[in-house]
């Protein structure tokens, strides 16, 4: 078996290689070619004789369709996108052709050259915006609001995975992941940028240092926050559907952005935790999605997936790896 990953070299690329070799599936990862090291979150993949590099890219047809026409994979997830909310309003054009044509190359490709292989499509929480059910969850059936250009172009993209599903019967999936972190999330998600300056600060007050203190937005806004090790998981289970369909993928627990740095705060021993604290208005975002928690009964129910990592679990794993980040001067 084998599957070419869009996106190998981010957060859930990475966790999604490793699973898929230790599940005996040969893993092509697509790395757009950079002027810097983009490999750092594959350290553990990139010996393994079960992984392999090519150089493409998601907004060019051409660099796709070589590749599933050469691969023929069983498997094709597409994991590729500009995925920062907050800069899809500096960049919502780049946004849309990283996230929306970008699905649409693999869709095609993957329809023009190997039909027969199952795609899996990264459809996002953000796509629902502010829209809710009556008990407060998004599930399935909650109508897409999008907030940003980032949502905007998830949603096309889930879209037109759905149009080519029931327009050409291919197996085409979509799983609707709600926020998910972990010691490898990029460092300018909150969750990371709060883990990081938790462990610095433990780092310095353990050695007499000066204090760092961290500059952070809507602390209002909530979030269903998961490990991005479960969610990968996720991942395998839909593709392995019989038939292709969407999936919420969610803890169905909901915490503040301030829940999450007052755990983070109890990890690192940070008492008083306000007076570090600085809050800047432009990193609010011009329109901001308020509260999110999953309902993620049905992939639980058809495919038997359940999360395995609680809040407080997630929030210690992230603060002591980039403390022992601090402490191996890795960072
Ligand atoms: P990351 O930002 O960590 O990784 C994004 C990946 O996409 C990187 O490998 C990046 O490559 C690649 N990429 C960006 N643009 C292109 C392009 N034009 N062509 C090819 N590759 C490209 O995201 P995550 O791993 O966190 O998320 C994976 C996917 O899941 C994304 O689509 C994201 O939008 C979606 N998602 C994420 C959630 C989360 O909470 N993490 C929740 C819901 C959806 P490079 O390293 O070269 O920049
Ligand atoms: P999100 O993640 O927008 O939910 O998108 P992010 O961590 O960027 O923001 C979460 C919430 O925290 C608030 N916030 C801040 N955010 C950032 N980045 N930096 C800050 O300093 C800060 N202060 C407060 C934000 O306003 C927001 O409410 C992530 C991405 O992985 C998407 O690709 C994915 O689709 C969704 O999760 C589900």
């Amino acid at each position: 078996m084998k599957a070419v990953i869009f996106g190998v070299t981010g957060q859930d690329g990475s966790y999604l290689a490793e699973y898929l070799i230790q599940n005996n599936i040969k893993v092509v990862g697509v790395t757009r070619r950079t002027s810097s090291d983009n490999l750092s979150r594959l350290k553990n993949v990139l010996n393994s004789s079960f992984f392999s590099i090519v150089y493409g890219d998601v907004t060019d047809y051409h660099s796709v369709l070589n590749i599933i026409s050469a691969e023929q994979p069983d498997y094709i997830f597409n994991l590729a996108a500009q995925s920062h909310v907050r800069v899809s309003f500096d960049q919502p054009m780049l946004t849309f052709d990283s996230v929306a044509v970008g699905c649409f190359n693999v869709l095609q490709a993957f329809r023009d050259s190997a039909p027969f292989s199952r795609f899996y499509q990264a459809s996002s929480s953000e796509q629902f915006g502010n829209a809710v059910e009556d008990d407060g969850t998004q599930d399935e059936n909650t109508p897409f609001i999008p907030e940003s250009p980032y949502a905007v172009a998830k949603v096309a993209a889930h879209n037109f995975v759905n149009c080519y599903r029931n327009s050409y019967n291919l197996h085409a999936s979509c799983g609707i992941l709600f926020n998910h972190e972990s010691p490898r999330r990029g460092h300018n998600f909150v969750t990371r940028k709060i883990s990081l300056w938790a462990a610095k600060f433990m780092y310095c007050y353990e050695r007499g240092l000066s204090l760092p203190r961290i500059t952070l937005g809507n602390l209002k806004a909530r979030r269903d926050w998961g490990h991005a090790a479960d969610y990968v998981k996720a991942m395998k289970l839909i593709v392995d559907q019989e038939k292709p369909d969407d999936y919420v993928v969610a803890t169905g627990s909901t915490h503040s952005v301030e829940e999450f740095l007052e755990e983070a705060c109890i990890v690192a021993g940070i008492d008083n935790y306000q007076q570090h604290v600085d809050i800047d208005q432009s990193l609010f975002r011009p329109s901001e999605v308020k509260h999110l928690r999953g309902n993620p009964t049905k992939i639980m129910e058809v495919t038997g997936w359940t999360p395995t990592v609680t809040f407080s679990e997630l929030v210690k794993d992230m603060v002591l790896s980039d403390y022992k980040l601090y402490e191996q001067q890795k960072i």
